[in-house]
């Protein structure tokens, strides 16, 4: 029989406070896992034990920057220690800078790529020893369009989720023989306070153009929500999905089979 359960399964999403990484905690606890987030700053971490309490979700969360390699393996020997092993880590912190390459300081550059890129490795590097002990492991890195397409002002975060991409098809290549599965989700455009500055509304009412323009894109004519993103987590996060292995699920609403309207 097809098996989705999560049940007795510890579930890390790092930045899982709110948007999609609530979403996909939200998913992973409704299967049966028990639930663990971080984030960088205090604040989050309250705004996220709020959400998962109104939510009926019982939720442990960590101050703990994804890019300190110390605290990370502090949170995941802590974790460890009151409540299990790490069966499933979710690689959902991430932070994106729209400026123009030439006017990029490259510290701003540095930062995108240290917070979406080198996090994941520290935080797939730090479970994955517990993972080889249990024998089976499940880590799912959220890439995005940019891990396959570019567009202006996004050149650190395209080359920081490119690089998720290929750090997710190493993992696979590299830990596979130990059991563990490494995926990622490719989420389309998704209404998160991340994505708000191109939804914005015109001085006279009308759409912001990047709004109407990602409608036009997307074959399913409308934004992605965080809720599109449970299903295809949950089936990457259990037994159903053993074999399935180095994969980039795309969930866009099929922006990247789609070659564009045409001119009327
Ligand atoms: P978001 O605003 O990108 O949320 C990011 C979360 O990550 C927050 O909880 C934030 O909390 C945490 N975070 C940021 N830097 C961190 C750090 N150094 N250490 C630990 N936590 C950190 O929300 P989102 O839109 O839901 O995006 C979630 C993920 O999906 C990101 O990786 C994003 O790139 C990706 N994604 C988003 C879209 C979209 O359309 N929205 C599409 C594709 C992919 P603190 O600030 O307190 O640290
Ligand atoms: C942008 C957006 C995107 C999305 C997402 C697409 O400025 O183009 O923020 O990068 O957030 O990652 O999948």
């Amino acid at each position: 029989m097809v098996n989705f359960s999560l049940d007795g399964k510890v579930a890390l999403v790092t930045g899982g406070a709110y948007g999609i990484g609530l979403a996909i905690a939200q998913a992973l606890a409704e299967a049966g896992a028990k639930i663990v987030f971080n984030c960088s700053r205090q604040e989050t971490v309250d705004r996220g034990l709020k959400a998962y309490k109104d939510l009926g979700i019982e939720a442990k969360g960590y101050l703990c920057d994804v890019t300190d390699e110390a605290a990370v393996k502090a949170m995941i020997a802590d974790i460890e220690a009151t409540i299990g092993t790490v069966d499933i880590l979710v690689n959902n912190a991430g932070i994106i800078k729209r400026i123009p390459m030439e006017e990029m300081a490259v510290d701003d550059f540095r930062k995108v790529i240290d917070i979406d890129l080198v996090g994941p490795f520290i935080c797939a590097k730090a479970v994955i020893p517990g993972m080889i002990k249990k024998g089976h492991g499940k880590i799912i890195n959220i890439c995005s369009m940019m891990s396959e397409l570019g567009r202006e002002t996004v050149s650190a975060y395209a080359s920081a989720k490119g690089g998720l991409k290929m750090l997710t098809r190493n993992i696979c290549s590299e830990y596979g023989e130990h059991n563990i599965q490494c995926n990622a989700i490719g989420p389309g455009y998704i209404a998160t306070e991340q994505t708000a500055p191109l939804r914005e509304l015109q001085p006279d009412g009308s759409r912001h153009p990047f709004d109407s323009f990602i409608i036009s894109k997307t074959p399913a004519a409308r934004w992605g929500v965080p809720e599109d993103l449970m299903g295809p987590a949950v089936f990457l996060a259990s037994d159903a999905s053993n074999f399935v292995n180095g994969h980039i699920l795309y969930v866009d609403g099929g922006i990247l089979a789609y070659i564009g309207k045409q001119p009327k």
